[in-house]
């Protein structure tokens, strides 16, 4: 066999080729190297957690209002359950962030942005962290430390909050409780087990409860990785420490109905920039 000749023309052009040849396989090989060491750095999620804020909890911190904060918006402020995030999880109750290097575009999800105003407002005017360091919308924070955590069940940005707000719709622990009685309060104080078991009973799942002072301020609804609900916890006795561990729920916990804040119960409107 003989090898081709080449003209000394020629030869210039078929260096160049094989130096972007070779330049592209390096490229390639650093993004796969780079994959790997993330893969290898935090394993697939086990689960999925719907996290819920009560508003009428959380807005009593409310001191000052601005743009971003929910709690501010006066009588169109949330009374329902909110979203605060979809977490990918762990069995042992610990949970992998920041997965890749994905940066929150709000361009990616502008079709969603008033279902997001309404089901998944910031409910404070502090700018969360992102994963490189800097401070960013709240949504940029559940993307980028949970969201990309998602793999392989939520593809993309898009889709995160998409998938959220349908599992948001399906489940819907606000009606839940109403319908079982426990509706928002400021004088009435509510079994825990109660509020529990309406939810047990609807969505065939136990879900974890956060507390603050005596009120529920967070509610989370637990799910395998088709979005069929599962027990938060898998210990059996799981119920009793999460009623009597510190800074959890009480034996009677209220549900506060949304206290009149916002621009026209509030005292101070200050920008954005200055409540950090
Ligand atoms: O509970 C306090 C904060 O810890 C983060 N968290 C908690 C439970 C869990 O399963 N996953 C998880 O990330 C939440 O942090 P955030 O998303 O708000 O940054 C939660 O607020």
């Amino acid at each position: 066999m003989s090898l081709p000749s080449f003209s000394p023309q020629t030869l210039p052009w078929l260096l160049l080729l094989s130096l972007v040849v070779a330049m592209a396989a390096f490229v390639t090989s650093m993004e796969e190297m780079e994959l790997e060491l993330e893969g290898h750095k935090q394993r697939e999620f086990d689960y999925f957690a719907l996290a819920l804020q009560w508003p009428g909890t959380y807005c009593q911190r409310t001191q000052h209002c601005c743009s971003s904060n929910a709690c501010c918006r006066g009588s169109n402020a949330p009374t329902t359950f909110t979203i605060h995030g979809l977490w990918p999880d762990y069995n042992d109750g610990t949970w992998p962030s920041c997965c890749t290097k994905s940066n929150f575009d709000p361009k990616e999800i502008s079709t969603l942005t008033d279902a997001l105003e309404q089901y998944w407002p910031s409910l404070s005017c502090s700018k969360p962290s992102s994963c490189n360091g800097g401070k960013g919308s709240f949504w940029g924070h559940e993307w980028e430390k949970h969201g990309t955590c998602s793999s392989p069940v939520v593809r993309n940005e898009y889709d995160y909050f998409l998938t959220t707000l349908n599992v948001y719709f399906k489940y819907n622990v606000t009606k839940v409780l109403n319908d079982a009685g426990y509706v928002p309060s400021n004088s009435e104080k509510y079994p825990i087990g109660g509020i529990i078991s309406a939810i047990e009973n609807a969505f065939h799942a136990s879900p974890q409860i956060v507390c603050s002072k005596g009120a529920v301020e967070e509610l989370r609804l637990c799910f395998y990785k088709d979005f069929e609900p599962r027990d938060c916890a898998v210990g059996s006795d799981f119920k009793i420490n999460m009623v009597t561990s510190k800074g959890s729920c009480p034996q009677y916990v209220s549900l506060p109905e949304l206290a009149s804040s916002g621009r026209d119960g509030l005292q101070s409107l200050v920008s954005d920039e200055a409540v950090l």
